[in-house]
This record gives structure tokens, sequence and C-alpha cells, in this order.
């Protein structure tokens, strides 16, 4: 069997800059040779994920804006892609956020409106754009969202996130449920800390390396590059007997208790 993605196009949501997992990804699946295309959410990160994407040679990819905190902009979004594309084969969904002040402290504090929109964005969206993406992927698909451990454990104040995340698993294997029959496929990534935009402004981040280095059974931290080829894995044809699974791409590091 050929594992080569030329021929077929994925969109990738949520590049806001160079060091995003969404880039990662991107990167491996132009190496694969599939067509890429990307939404963003406002000019900033438009303007970030077209300069990035220049660099990929021999690549024509198309851009969308996309808020997922709107219905209309989701079925505009894939409406549009439907229109300029036709048929697509995948789709990586990397997007969360909560508010930084709920990123600290005691989870116990968490407001209902900080709760919600943890929700909205890092879960809900999925579902909203699986249901907007599935008409598209006309020869079947592959859908990839991105998790973290904090979602299974608790950890150290990752709180409305880590809610949000066990929301995001369970709904990727609902999700996995329902589009099965449409040969659809819904899986996670459960990605190991990188230095994200997320990421950013985290006071302790550099503890968490370094009890990575200590701890994890490969001793070091996962690379963007690492995240990308699990990603094309699932993403492509290699993978195609797995769905509604959670691959822990994080050197081993939520094995150990
Ligand atoms: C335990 C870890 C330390 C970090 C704690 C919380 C991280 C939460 C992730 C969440 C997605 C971050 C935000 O939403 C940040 C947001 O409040 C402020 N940032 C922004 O608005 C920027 C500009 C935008 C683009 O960012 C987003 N996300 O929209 C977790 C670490 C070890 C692993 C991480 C970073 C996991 C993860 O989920 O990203």
């Amino acid at each position: 069997m050929n594992f080569s993605l030329e021929g077929r196009t994925y969109v990738v949501m949520g590049v806001a800059n160079k060091r995003s997992i969404a880039w990662g990804i991107a990167r491996s699946l132009h190496e694969a040779g599939a067509r890429l295309i990307f939404t963003y959410v406002g000019e900033r990160f438009g303007k970030s994920v077209r300069e990035l994407a220049e660099t990929l040679e021999g690549q024509e990819p198309l851009f969308y804006e996309c808020d997922v905190t709107d219905d209309e902009s989701i079925i505009q979004t894939f409406e549009s892609i439907q229109n300029d594309v036709g048929t697509i084969h995948g789709l990586a969904h990397c997007i969360a956020f909560a508010n930084r002040e709920e990123l600290k402290g005691e989870f116990l504090n968490t407001s209902r409106d900080g709760f919600l929109t943890a929700q909205n964005i890092s879960s809900y969206s999925l579902t909203a754009v699986a249901r907007a993406a599935k008409p598209l992927m006309k020869d079947g698909g592959s859908i990839l969202t991105m998790t973290y451990l904090g979602g299974e454990k608790v950890v150290q104040n990752y709180n409305v996130m880590g809610v949000a995340k066990a929301s995001l698993d369970a709904n990727m294997r609902y999700l996995a449920s329902n589009l099965g029959k449409d040969n659809i496929r819904v899986n996670a990534i459960s990605a190991g800390p990188l230095r994200t935009l997320s990421a950013k402004g985290v006071g302790d981040f550099n503890s968490i390396l370094a009890e990575i280095e200590e701890r994890a059974p490969l001793r070091r931290p996962v690379t963007q590059e690492e995240v990308g080829d699990t990603a094309y894995y699932l993403l492509s044809d290699l993978s195609r007997g797995v769905t509604g699974e959670i691959i822990h791409v994080d050197s081993g590091f939520n094995i150990i208790g």
C-alpha cells in the first residue's frame, strides 16, 4: 500500500506561529505530499500562517478565517472549502482556550463563564467542526484533535483546561462512534509539553520540562516533528483500523506513577 498523501487535501486549524503543534502537523503532511488548507482567527494569525505557509515548497495552500465560537462562521468556512476544493480527506483540530486567570491557583474557584468558555472553544468546537466537515469527506476521512494528560490526571495549574480536555476526549470517542459508518475516523494525540503560544506565560514551564527529563521513560521532551509525524500516521491510511483512540506522544511520561 502507498502511504503518500499525494492527491489528498487536509484542513489544519490552529496555526498561530512557527512553534504551534498545528504547524508541525502541517509540515509533516506537506512532506508526505498533501495539499493543505489552513483556518485561522483574526488578522494577526492570518498574517502569521500565510507567511509560514509560503515556506512550504510547491504548496499552494488555501486560507479561511474561521471563528469556532460562531456556528455560522464554521458552516461558512466548510461551504467555501467545499466550493473551492470539493473533497477533503482529513482535518487537524488544534484549538484550545481558557482565560489566563483560571490557569493558576485552585480549580475550585473556576467561574461559570470561564468554565463554559474553555468547554466552548476547546471541546464543543470539535463537534461543530466535525459536523460541518463530514459532507466534504466523500471518500471517508480522518479527524484529529489535540489533548493533554491534564484531562486524565490532575496536573497543577491546568485546572479548567483539564476538565475541557476530559470533555474533548469523550467528545472525540462519541464522534468516532457516530462517524465510523461513513468511514470517518476520529482520534486524538496527547502531546507532552511543548513551548507553544499556549504555554507562554506559564511561570514554571522550565520545571515542567525538568520533570520530563528526569522521569519520562525517554528522559527528554518531545519535538514538534514527533507530534507531526504521529499526526501523519493518524491522518493517513497507515492508521486505517484505528478510531476513538488517544495516542500519547509524550516520551512515555503518562505511564509513570
Ligand atoms: C500544566 C500546564 C501548564 C500550562 C497551564 C495551562 C495551559 C493551558 C492551555 C490553554 C490552551 C492556554 C490558553 O488558553 C492561554 C490563554 O489564556 C492566553 N493566550 C492567548 O490568548 C494566546 C494569544 C492564544 C493564541 O492562545 C490560545 N490558546 O488561544 C500545561 C502545559 C505543560 C502543556 C500545555 C501548554 C498544554 C496545552 O493545552 O496547551
